[in-house]
């Protein structure tokens, strides 16, 4: 009993007076350099904010919002610097290394935090909210640190469909300040589909009222299975002022939302409407089961492109991305083989085959946005029939796609099926729910490496970065979505952030299980299933 006594009391020194443990500076994702300080600094009611010149107090209302739900109080902004109990945020570009990199520091006196931008501020933050430690008493302390910290990828998003299965704006709010601290910057939000489309275009009512539902709801099938449909209409879809909500709640959190409106092919929905746009005028139905369908825009007809530049034209102005991303996977080009006005453009423009009818369609959309400062980026298959000067690669089916287009001198994002689809199954439990397929366990995604070792360090430099997709035919529920989504979005932020030195698999499984109270406390449905994945 004395010995644990003793054990208790030397323990509890360390922390309070000694060096901090190594595992209270647990941060997701891992930053670029981190050491342990000395003693720890407490938040009381007396502790201040000291904003410098410059600093957007808005990026502080998250940190003040946690600090509030532990300590009961919430601290005072001032602009005066006392030098004690202090925590002082402040914006030099030319001390933090650089873009979206912060500077901390964390004495008993004093946390300075210094951003190279704002967004480095907003970073930092991010890392004192993971870093606040709360003690059984409610004592409410941050260990003494040094953190330099900047990401390795300039960009590191999360995608997420809400046409198979669609989700209501505060869920979708809630998954953004999960982006957030963990310092993910870009929310692709795939918005239309064959099953459904799902953001207001004021021009075409007709894409509220018919493309947004589809007969039934599907509770999950996989193509061999018997599938199960519940017998209800099933739909909606976000209103402009709903989509811009989003667009501003990303943005206060530093994250862009980068639309996605699906061309030529997963066009069902949208031809349901306006059978025009099809190649044989329909009827067509908004898809009711998953896949990839014959019927998609037809090439050859200029209502499509009149069609598409008019919606464009809509979602221009609630999105202020630079990036439109246009879609173009999974085309089939049955339709366009047998249509005379896609033959006919097809001869008319020298093309080769609907292959490089395809890349015409994807150059005609790119020539439209880049009229409006806007650039394309879509998935692999714009690839095909030769890629459309200054498009940006999502690289999905592998890494080929990606390593062909740095070799162009193209922009890529991977995000490669094996590695990061989330509606892959998490583990070999015979009682995970029903999934797309796969095997992605959360150690594999860990382990992507998202720089092929193929590519010289010249075209390396064209691998923007990574994201995580989430396609939600399995996921009908916020609950069952979360359950996808988290942690495993949690390793993909870390190889968007961490450079592959300072990542280990060991130490992230740690990190994870010390983030989960937060993950709880932002109500979030995590798994708990990836322990026993060490293979
Ligand atoms: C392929 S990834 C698709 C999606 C599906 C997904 C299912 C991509 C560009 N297209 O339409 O939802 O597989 O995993």
């Amino acid at each position: 009993k004395l010995v644990s006594k003793v054990l208790f009391v030397f323990l509890s020194s360390q922390y309070c007076f000694g060096q901090a443990s190594k595992s209270l500076l647990s941060v997701i994702p891992q930053p670029v350099s981190i050491t342990v300080g000395s003693g720890s600094f407490t938040i009381n009611r007396s502790t201040v904010i000291n904003l410098q010149p410059g600093v957007n107090r808005q990026s502080l209302v998250f940190f003040q919002r946690y600090v509030e739900s532990y300590a009961g109080y919430s601290l005072t902004v001032s602009n005066a610097f006392s030098g004690k109990n202090v925590i002082s945020l402040r914006i030099d570009s030319n001390l933090a290394a650089q873009k979206e990199g912060y500077r901390l520091t964390v004495t008993p006196q004093l946390i300075e935090l210094t951003g190279h931008d704002e967004a480095g501020v907003f970073y930092g933050l991010q890392t004192l909210i993971q870093l606040i430690h709360v003690s059984t008493n409610k004592m409410v302390s941050v260990p003494g640190c040094s953190i330099t910290d900047y990401p390795r990828f300039s960009y590191r998003g999360m995608h997420l469909d809400v046409s198979r299965n669609m989700f209501p704006v505060s869920a979708i709010k809630k998954w953004i300040d999960v982006l957030a601290l963990y310092k993910i910057n870009t929310f692709h939000w795939h918005l239309t589909d064959d099953q459904g489309w799902r953001i207001e275009i004021k021009r075409f009512p007709k894409l509220q009222t018919i493309s947004a539902y589809r007969d039934e709801t599907l509770i999950g099938h996989k193509k061999e299975l018997p599938r199960q449909f519940d017998g209800k209409r099933y739909g909606g879809y976000y209103t402009q002022e709903d989509a811009r909500e989003i667009v501003r709640y990303a943005k206060e959190r530093h994250i862009t939302v980068i639309p996605e409106i699906e061309m030529p092919g997963h066009a069902s929905a949208a031809l349901t409407a306006y059978p025009n746009l099809g190649c044989n005028g329909g009827p067509y139905q908004t898809a009711k089961f998953w896949g990839i369908f014959d019927d998609v825009f037809c090439a050859g007809n200029d209502d499509t492109f009149n069609f598409l530049e008019q919606v464009l034209d809509e979602v221009i102005a609630i999105f202020p991305s630079e990036y439109i991303h246009i879609g173009g996977d999974e085309c089939p080009k049955t339709r366009w083989k047998s249509c005379p006005k896609c033959q006919k453009r097809i001869s008319d423009q020298h093309l080769k085959d609907e292959h490089e009818l395809q890349s015409y369609f994807i150059q005609r959309i790119s020539n439209y946005l880049l009229s409006k400062n806007r650039k394309i980026i879509g998935w692999d298959e714009i690839r095909e029939g030769g890629l459309t000067t200054g498009a940006t690669v999502m690289s999905w089916t592998g890494e080929e796609g990606g390593i062909a287009a740095a070799r162009l001198k193209h922009d890529v994002v991977m995000t490669p099926e094996k590695y990061v689809y989330l509606d892959y199954y998490q583990s070999l439990n015979p009682n995970e729910p029903l999934a797309a397929g796969g095997y992605l366990p959360l150690s594999k995604i860990y382990s992507y490496e998202p720089v092929p070792a193929v590519l010289s360090s010249e075209d390396a430099k064209y691998i923007k970065g990574v994201q995580a997709n989430v396609w939600t035919e399995y996921m009908s529920t916020i609950e069952h979505a979360e359950y996808m989504i988290f942690p495993r979005l949690l390793a993909l932020a870390e190889l968007g952030w961490t450079s592959k030195a300072n990542r280990s698999l060991p130490d992230f499984l740690k990190r994870v299980r010390v983030n989960e109270p937060l993950l709880k406390k932002l109500a979030v449905n995590y798994s708990t299933n990836y322990d026993e994945i060490t293979d």
